[in-house]
This record gives structure tokens, sequence and C-alpha cells, in this order.
């Protein structure tokens, strides 16, 4: 399907799709099999500015929107989602900043983020605050100039591999959600460290590990936005962000349809390519069908948000949750494709399954999305 993008919006995918090809392919099963986080070729990604594809011209970047992230996003994906992640979570973590932040803060921090010199990271996940994101137990308080904050953050998407966090705490526990507030702490504040790195299922190429504030102190002027306005930045920036995951699953997804009909046109069996049985066909077909309307969706949701369109917390869930069970479905589909040859870590399918699974559960499950959708039709329909 043509999608019609600008010649700017066709750089922009050329650049990532080479990145992929050029450098993420040849590596990427060893990334999985050694858990090893992509350091040079997010380097590489820097040096050809895709970090700045999401920055405001005025701090250094190329000032695109959403819809140039999942055009990123999907590219990089095809090549590995565990790379790709390590990217996304770079804009997540930067968000809060770009939606809250003070001039001074964007001045500060946004420069680096789009020439790709320092990198970002979203703290809010805690043990007992996963899909409650209102249940975040890390406290900040202030004391003079400073804000010390107190708490462990877990399962954080580039922990201990960025150089800025943005943390949710809360400054005032008694308000539940209205009591939260987001803060910027930078690696090597004093009373900051980090936990051991997890051990993953897949998207074993992207780094996941605790963030531990002990008596953290930091400068009073790290405060996102106003005090107390935490969670709604926190539900803001999820919007903006969750069609990127959804871009990660057509990535995905189109990267193991390619791997199942080359595949399929070549295997042989009973005297003919796999690919003339109309079971097979009608398996490549499905995934076909689904990963188009997947894009579709997550393309329009992307252009809905740089519309500045009012309402974006529905769509934004429905291409999230329709992508990810897309994802999950393909490359579970290509795995059968390829049948025992699917299995085998030898062949690229068995990895892409493995890396699709999260896309249903991070960045709020795929039942907190639809609780989103059921929320909002419920107050669509009341009025
Ligand atoms: N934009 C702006 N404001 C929003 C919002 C949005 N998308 N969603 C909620 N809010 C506001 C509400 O309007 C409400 O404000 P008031 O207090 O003024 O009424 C406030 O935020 C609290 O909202 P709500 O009562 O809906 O919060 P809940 O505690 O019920 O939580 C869900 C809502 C479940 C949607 C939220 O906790 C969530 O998204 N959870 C998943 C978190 C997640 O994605 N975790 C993954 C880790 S992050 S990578």
């Amino acid at each position: 399907m043509d999608y019609f993008l600008t010649e700017e919006q066709q750089m922009i995918v050329d650049t990532a799709r080479e990145i992929a090809r050029e450098k993420i392919i040849p590596v990427r099963a060893e990334l999985d099999e050694r858990n090893e986080f992509p350091t040079s070729i997010l380097k590489d990604m820097a040096k050809a500015d895709l970090f700045g594809v999401f920055v405001p011209e005025e701090f250094g970047g190329l000032g695109g929107g959403c819809f140039e992230i999942v055009l990123v996003l999907e590219e990089l994906a095809r090549g590995c989602v565990g790379v790709a992640t390590s990217f996304a979570a770079n804009a997540l973590g930067i968000f809060p900043v770009m939606i809250a932040g003070s001039q001074e803060q964007k001045e500060h921090y946004l420069p680096d983020i789009a020439s790709g010199r320092r990198w970002a990271a979203f703290g809010l996940t805690e043990a007992s605050a996963g899909s409650d994101a209102s249940g975040v137990r890390t406290t900040a308080v202030l004391d003079g100039d400073e804000w010390v904050l107190n708490g462990t953050k877990q399962w954080i998407t580039n922990g201990g591999e960025a150089q800025i966090y943005s943390i949710v705490a809360m400054t005032d526990p008694s308000k539940g959600p209205r009591g939260a507030s987001i803060f910027i702490v930078e690696d090597g504040d004093p009373g900051f460290s980090y936990g051991k790195k997890e051990d993953k299922m897949g998207i074993r190429a992207s780094a996941t590990r605790e963030l531990i504030m002990k008596d953290c102190r930091i400068p009073k002027d790290r405060l996102v936005g106003r005090k107390g306005t935490g969670f709604i930045t926190v539900m803001k920036t999820l919007d903006i962000s969750r069609p990127g995951i959804a871009s990660l699953g057509v990535g995905l997804g189109q990267a193991a349809l390619d791997e199942a009909v080359v595949y399929a046109k070549q295997r042989v069996q009973f005297g003919k390519p796999i690919i003339s049985f109309q079971a097979v066909q009608h398996m490549l077909a499905d995934m076909a069908i689904q990963l188009e309307a997947a894009r579709a969706l997550v393309y329009a949701t992307a252009r809905h948000i740089d519309g500045n369109a009012k309402e974006v917390s529905k769509v934004s869930s429905m291409c999230k949750v329709f992508a990810s069970d897309m994802a999950m479905k393909v490359t579970t589909d290509a795995v059968q494709v390829l049948g025992g040859y699917g299995y085998m870590r030898e062949y690229p399918v068995e990895k892409m399954m493995r890396d699709a699974k999260i896309l249903q559960i991070y960045e709020g499950t795929n039942q907190i999305q639809r609780n989103v959708i059921g929320q909002e039709l419920n107050k669509e329909y009341a009025a």
C-alpha cells in the first residue's frame, strides 16, 4: 500500500532501513545470545541523525512528530525489536520534558538527545506499581535547594545505559495520582545506582535494570512541570508513545512475513514448493491482511496525534493492542510455516516470536489498553 510519504519521510525510512540491513541484521542473533546492549549501533543511529527525528528544530532536531517516529521504529524493528526498543525508550524517557518541561530544561536536555550525545529512559514502574501506575512508592522531599528521592524503579528499559532519567515520585503520597511529580535524575547523581541487568525471554539486546535511589539528592530545578502534575504527564507521555510500540509490532510482523514467504517459496514437499498449497497460502494471506490493517491504523493514529487531535488515548491504545496482538500471531504463524526449522535458533523467526511477546505487555498490558478504550467509550456514549 502506498502511504504517500513526503520526500523527507522517505529519506528517514531509507536511513533507518539501511541501518537495519547493514548494522542490525548481521549481529542481531549474537546480541540476543549474549544479552548485549547495542552501544555501537545506537552511535551509528546518532551519526545518521535518527535521534533528532522527534526533537523540535529549535532544539537541534529535525522537527518530526509521532508519524516520523513510527516510521523509524518500524524499520528498526524489521531488523531487531531489542535494538529498536533501546531507541524507542530514549524517546519515551524525554517525552515528559518535551510535554511539561521548562524552556531551560528543554534547552539543556533536548540538544543532547537530538544529537545522540546522551540517552534517556523512563522510570515509572515499581514492584507495586505496574498496571496501577498510581501505586508509585518512590518519594521526593524538598530539602533546602534540593529534592531528596528514595525508592526503587523496576524493569527500566535503558537502565544503566542512559544518562538522563525521567523519574516518577510522590511529592504528596496522601493525594494519590494528584500527589505524583516527575524529576530528572542523571547518571552520577549522588545516591543514584543501578541493579543487576535482567535476563529476559526476548528483546535481549535491550537493557533492563532497576534504578535505586537512596537519599538521592538532585537540584530543585530538576522538577518537570508543576508539583502534583506528574500522573497527568505520565498519561500524556504514554498516549504519544504507545503508537511507537505498535509500530515495533508492524516492523516485526513484516520481518516475520518476509521470512515465511521466502521460505514457503523455497521449501519443497510432495514435489512442490509449499507456497502452492492452499493451507499455506491462506496462512500467509491472513498474516498479510492483519499486518497491513495494523500498519494503516498505526499510521492513521500517528497522523491523528500530529494533527493535535483532542482525544488520543483511545486510538493510541487501539493501535497498541491491535498491532502487538497481530505481531504475536504473525510471528507464531511464521514459526509454523517454517515448521521444525522455524523452531531452531538457526532461523530468525524463533527470536521474532520471543520478541513479540513483550509488545503485549510493556507500556501498559493489552488488558489495560482495553480498559482505557472501554472507559473512553463509556464517556463518549454518556455524553
Ligand atoms: N491524559 C490526561 N489525563 C489523564 C489521562 C490521559 N490520557 N488518563 C487519565 N488522566 C487523568 C484523569 O482524568 C484523572 O484526572 P482527575 O483526577 O482530574 O480526574 C487522573 O489522570 C487519574 O486517572 P484515572 O482515575 O483514570 O487513573 P487510574 O489510577 O484509574 O489509572 C490507568 C488509569 C489504568 C489507565 C493507568 O494507571 C495506566 O495507564 N496504567 C498502565 C501504566 C503503564 O503503561 N505501565 C507500563 C510501564 S510504563 S513503560
